[in-house]
């Protein structure tokens, strides 16, 4: 057994000892696109190149993917960051009389 006792210093005094600081890892969220039957795929690869600043080619790629396996990601974010993008994506998508779904769900 240690005789460490951490709330005396090596004189006997009283030492005093910090609380670990309680940060927590900020929690991320996938930003996710759901497959539907009607929204043109063009639509969809614009979403991607707009919204989440991808390239064509894989912003093609990432459409297909969706449409293949009924759903994708679309980027990973911070919860703000990624609840501001499923606002905006399906506000864009009602605008233009779309049922596209976009939804987040935690990392
Ligand atoms: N399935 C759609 C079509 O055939 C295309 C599509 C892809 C729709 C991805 C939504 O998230 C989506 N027109």
């Amino acid at each position: 057994m240690s005789d460490f006792n951490p709330i005396k210093d090596n004189d006997g005094d009283l030492a005093i000892q910090e609380a670990a600081p309680k940060l927590k890892n900020p929690s991320l969220f996938k930003v996710i696109l759901l497959n539907d039957d009607f929204t043109p795929m063009d639509f969809v690869i614009e979403i991607l190149m707009n919204f989440f600043a991808m390239p064509e080619e894989t912003a093609t790629q990432v459409m297909l993917q969706i449409h293949t396996k009924g759903i994708g990601v679309c980027g990973t974010y911070s919860k703000d960051v990624a609840e501001t993008k499923v606002y905006i994506v399906n506000d864009y998508s009602r605008e233009h009389q779309h049922p596209l779904m976009c939804s987040m769900e935690e990392v």
